[in-house]
């Protein structure tokens, strides 16, 4: 597979159908994280929608420190919003990104892709997108924030990845069998998120969340949820507008989470 060696913001951004997302746009070849780039911009006042890409990151991580793996090929990009809400309020944003991710990629590609609680999407049980949102607040006034998006889009994840990721990732380009064009994906999902992230600030969390539910396969089925150093056997129930997952323990009771991360493969 050949790897991208740059994106051409000039293309991206003729005929970009937004208002404020990917107005302006910085492009660099590489950085420790792009959400590290996009949140300096934002301490010194950038726009709301001000979006930062790389060709590949030297840091990318997820959360809780987390290494994320960010060869060339894939898109890795951060967003600036500045939403006028308290930091609870903003939880769900992190739904708006994994919707937006799924959205495109069903339209663009035809991929059956799907959402998985937290901030990951994927095609099969195989991660594609994870998703990294980071708040800067005064008390509990949301100053601003900065929406991390990683899609494996053309790597190949046998060769780029490391081996213990080569069972439980893909990319774009391994779905399809084909490279995908960089530009138009970006482009697609900047307009979605645009959309999405509107939304959700004019009508709440409710619609958007019965709508992320919908690719949501996870939901019914027996999942396993570590949550720092515990792990639970469960039915995912639900997710809850203020984005805690609900589990039906084999006992019949109920746990609720803020945080964790959902393994499919219940041993
Ligand atoms: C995430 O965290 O999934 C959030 C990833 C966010 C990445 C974007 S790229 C642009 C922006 N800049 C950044 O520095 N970050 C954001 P989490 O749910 O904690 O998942 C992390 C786990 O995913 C790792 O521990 C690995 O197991 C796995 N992983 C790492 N790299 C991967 C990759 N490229 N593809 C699939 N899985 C990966």
């Amino acid at each position: 597979m050949r790897v991208l060696t740059r994106i051409d913001i000039d293309r991206l951004q003729e005929g970009l159908r937004t208002k404020r997302f990917g107005r302006s746009i910085i492009f660099q070849k590489e950085v420790s994280s792009t959400n590290d780039v996009a949140k300096e911009l934002a301490a010194y006042g950038a726009g709301e929608g001000t979006v930062v890409v790389a060709e590949r990151q030297t840091a990318g991580r997820g959360r809780l420190g987390r290494e994320w793996f960010s060869p060339s090929g894939g898109l890795w990009f951060s967003i600036v919003l500045l939403p006028r809400l308290r930091v609870p309020e903003a939880v769900p944003l992190v739904f708006v990104a994994g919707l937006a991710v799924t959205k495109t990629l069903r339209e663009l590609y035809g991929l059956s892709v799907e959402t998985l609680w937290p901030n990951d999407v994927l095609v099969g049980d195989r991660k594609i997108c994870g998703i990294l949102t980071e708040m800067n607040s005064t008390g509990e006034v949301v100053n601003f924030i900065v929406l991390g998006i990683g899609i494996n889009a053309n790597i190949n994840v046998k060769k780029v990845l490391p081996e213990q990721l080569r069972d439980v990732a893909t990319s774009l380009g391994e779905e399809l069998g084909q490279k995908i064009r960089i530009e138009e994906l970006l482009r697609a999902l900047l307009e979605k998120l645009e959309i999405e992230y509107d939304l959700f600030l004019e009508e709440g969390a409710s619609e958007l969340l019965s709508e992320w539910k919908q690719y949501a396969a996870f939901l019914g089925h027996n999942v396993e949820i570590s949550s720092g150093e515990e792990k639970f056997v469960g039915i995912a129930q639900d997710v809850e507008n203020d984005g805690v997952l609900v589990l039906k323990l084999g006992n019949g009771s109920f746990r609720r989470f803020l945080v964790g991360d959902i393994s499919l493969r219940v041993k």
